[in-house]
């Protein structure tokens, strides 16, 4: 059983995130995906979400490639995360490309996926004409 990991906000859920989760998935046999938390985007990442974590997690649950869902909280996880749950591959997006090679360190294999292009929530938000100011306010 090849155990693959991913992380993400997965936010406004869109076909680049399903590409990146099937193709994800296509590194093993089970899928383990850490969806940020409301707090970790917002102290972290500047995020303000549109759907709550349950209202992403449950989302998430509803995809095949799907097989397991655990809270991203913090940076750091990440190590302890490979051994916890037993993970053989690392799997993000490459726009992430290089910044978790430490992870090999712990013996997972670290796989960076090309983007899908011309998609992503910023932009669904900015021209579905969501003021990302009035958002964050709230
Ligand atoms: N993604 C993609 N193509 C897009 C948009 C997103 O392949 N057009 C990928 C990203 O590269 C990422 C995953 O989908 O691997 C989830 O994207 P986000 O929800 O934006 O995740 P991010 O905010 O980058 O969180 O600790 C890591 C962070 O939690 C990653």
């Amino acid at each position: 059983m090849r155990r693959v990991i991913t992380y993400g906000t997965f936010d406004l859920l869109h076909y680049g995130h399903i590409n990146l989760l099937r193709r994800a998935k296509a590194q093993g046999d089970y899928l383990i995906v850490a969806l940020s938390t409301d707090e970790f985007n917002w102290k972290e990442k500047q995020k303000k979400c549109y759907f709550t974590y349950e209202e992403r997690k449950s989302m998430l649950e509803a995809i095949r490639y799907v097989d397991l869902i655990i809270p991203e909280n913090n940076w750091e996880q990440k190590r302890s995360d490979i051994h916890d749950y037993n993970v053989d591959v690392f799997v993000m997006g490459n726009d992430w490309e290089g910044k978790f090679d430490f992870l090999k360190e712990e013996g997972a294999e670290v796989v960076y996926l090309p983007r899908t292009p011309q998609i992503s929530t910023t932009q669904i938000k900015r021209e579905l004409g969501y003021d990302a100011e009035r958002m964050i306010e709230e």
